[in-house]
Parts: structure tokens; sequence; C-alpha cells
């Protein structure tokens, strides 16, 4: 069974790719099997090395604005890509835009060792 650390990577790590193109969304959301029913509305990838996103988990304790577990912020800008569900789409059709950033982000953690589980979000 995956776990959700497993299931944090599958969703929402692409070490290395650095330039994403228009259709990087409708690539990837199929590739990982990220495309559920009904379409995920938003879903980030992060272009960053494994052992600096996992590094995130020990540092950098932020409020958590859902009830989620523990929160945290990386403390450098983070190159990701967010795919975000264009107006209308609907499954089986998921329609994706592509939209590159440079933001921090914050996750979730759990479990020994502590790494991360859940995209909260990017500031
Ligand atoms: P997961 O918990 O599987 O990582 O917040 C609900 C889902 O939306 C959650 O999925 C994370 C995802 N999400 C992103 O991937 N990027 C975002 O910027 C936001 C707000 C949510």
């Amino acid at each position: 069974k995956e776990t959700q650390a497993d299931e944090f990577l599958r969703q929402h790590m692409d070490p290395d790719t650095s330039k994403v193109t228009a259709s990087y969304c409708n690539t990837m959301m199929k590739l990982r099997n990220v495309m559920g029913e009904p379409c995920k509305p938003v879903n980030t990838f992060i272009h960053e090395p494994l052992r600096d996103v996992q590094a995130i988990c020990l540092k950098g304790d932020v409020p958590c604005k859902n009830t989620k577990s523990d929160c945290h912020q990386s403390s450098s800008k983070m190159r990701i890509t967010d795919c975000r569900l264009k107006k209308g789409s609907i499954y089986p059709q998921c329609d994706y835009e592509t939209q590159q950033k440079r933001k921090y982000i914050i996750v979730t953690c759990e479990g020994n060792p502590y790494v991360p589980v859940h995209f909260v979000g990017s500031v």
C-alpha cells in the first residue's frame, strides 16, 4: 500500500525538471495519476532536490490554517509549478493551466522519519 510519504512524492515532487512547457500540467497530472473524479482543482509540483524539501520538516514551524497536524514553511523560495484546473473542465477531461512560480512552500509532515505528507500551499 502506498504510504502518505510516497503519495507526497508521486503528487508533488519533480526535482529534475527546471523548465516546463504549457502542456506540463496536463501531461504530469495524468502521468502521476493525480486525476481523480472530480478533477483535482489544484496540484503543485516542486522542482527542488528531495533533501531540500524533506529538510523543511525539521524547521520553520508555522501555524496551520486548518486542523492538520504541524505546518512547516521553507526558509527559501522554491521553484514550483501550480497546476490549476481550467474553468468548465469536467472529469475525465481535466484540463490544467500551467503556472511556474518561485515561492515559499508550506507542508505538513508526519512519521519517523518525519517527512512531508501534504502540500498545504505557497506564499
Ligand atoms: P494533498 O493533501 O494530497 O497534498 O489542499 C487540498 C489538496 O490540494 C492537497 O493535496 C494539496 C493540494 N494543493 C496543492 O497541491 N497546491 C496548492 O497550492 C494548494 C492550495 C493545494
